[in-house]
């Protein structure tokens, strides 16, 4: 009856090997695992009838049953290992890198038109020997007005042209007062030779106006400055930053901190000075504010003006840069407009 033995046990090996490739996950084979060799197994089941056999013939089936036990033991090991496999692999494919695909481009920043000019001016200047100040928008009365010699009833001072805080503290109308707390520092060290770059502020707002922007000034005080060497600083800073074969123009003109006073024109950038739109058919445009420092203003400050002069001037950097860029609008600065930022 040995027949009825295997064949009892090919069965149930013939079943667990068609279960066992029906398995397409962990959770299958342990399902089979628990149904073949679980303590309420198959297996189980088959020991316990195990009565139905004689007893010569139960050694072999016992012998038989554990045979297929420790080999269905190793294929729910191989299966569970072969889909784990898969698993991994699977999961690779879906994450790998394809490090041959093109980057994703981004957009790079770049310098504002009026951080190039200002630059450019401030590396001309530093090229001449001039040290770069900085220093606060929020002043006092004082630096701003006071020490500049404009006087109380000075139409600048006037509410409509500045923006106060308080009776004693406004936003700076221009880089002046940094000038002052420079030579107040350095008296009476000669020489004095710096610029000052940076915001200022007038209650203004049109075409050519702006409530804020940017002026770079400069200071030079030692023994025996003159017109001429401001002439000189100008005629060059004007060459380095419009090209050479420009002229400029000095013209009268009156500020409370410097005596004399002169507002510089440059010959046409555009027409040479023949005359075109930009210059108003005159040949020339108003590129800066100059003089040489009042007495009263070195005074304040500590120097003496019986043994030093010094000469200033303002620049505008919105000014410079809608002359070189060809920009009518100044309010385009300020709107960050990409179309209008990428083009410099
Ligand atoms: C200008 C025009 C003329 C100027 C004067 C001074 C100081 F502090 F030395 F007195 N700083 N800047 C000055 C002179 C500024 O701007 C149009």
């Amino acid at each position: 009856m040995q027949e009825k033995v295997r064949e009892k046990i090919e069965e149930l090996q013939l079943q667990f090997q068609q279960e066992i490739n029906g398995a397409l996950d962990l959770e299958a084979v342990e399902k089979l695992r628990i149904r073949f060799l679980g303590k309420k197994g198959e297996v189980t089941a088959l020991m316990r009838g195990m009565s139905q056999f004689s007893a010569e013939e139960r050694p072999l089936f016992g012998k038989l049953l554990n045979e297929f036990k420790s080999s269905a033991e190793q294929i729910l090991e191989n299966r569970k290992k072969e889909l784990k496999e898969k698993d991994a692999s699977l999961r690779w494919e879906k994450e790998r890198l394809d490090i041959t695909l093109p980057g994703r481009p981004f957009p790079l920043g770049r310098k504002h038109p009026l951080t190039i000019i200002s630059e450019e001016i401030e590396e001309i200047f530093s090229c001449m020997g001039f040290q770069i100040a900085e220093g606060p928008e929020v002043e006092t009365d004082y630096y701003n007005f006071e020490a500049l010699n404009i006087p109380k009833e000075h139409p600048a001072r006037d509410m409509q042209d500045s923006f106060y805080i308080n009776p004693e503290v406004l936003l700076r109308t221009h880089t002046s007062p940094m000038q002052v707390r420079t030579m107040e520092v350095m008296a009476p060290q000669l020489p004095v030779r710096i610029i000052c770059p940076g915001k200022v502020y007038r209650r203004d707002d049109d075409v050519t106006h702006s409530p804020m922007f940017h002026q770079v000034e400069g200071l030079v005080v030692d023994k025996g400055i003159s017109l001429a060497d401001l002439k000189g600083i100008l005629l060059l800073f004007t060459r380095e930053m419009f090209g050479k074969g420009r002229e400029l123009r000095f013209r009268p003109s009156f500020f409370p901190f410097t005596e004399p006073s002169a507002e510089v024109d440059i010959s046409c950038i555009i027409c040479g000075g023949s005359g075109c739109r930009t210059c108003g058919d005159t040949g020339w445009l108003e590129i800066l504010g100059s003089g040489m420092v009042h007495p009263r203003v070195l005074e304040v400050s500590g120097y003496n003006p019986e043994e030093v002069t010094g000469y200033a001037f303002g620049i505008g950097i919105e000014r410079i840069a809608m002359l070189k860029y060809g920009i009518d609008d100044i309010r385009l600065f300020y709107q960050n407009d990409l179309r209008m930022l990428q083009q410099y």
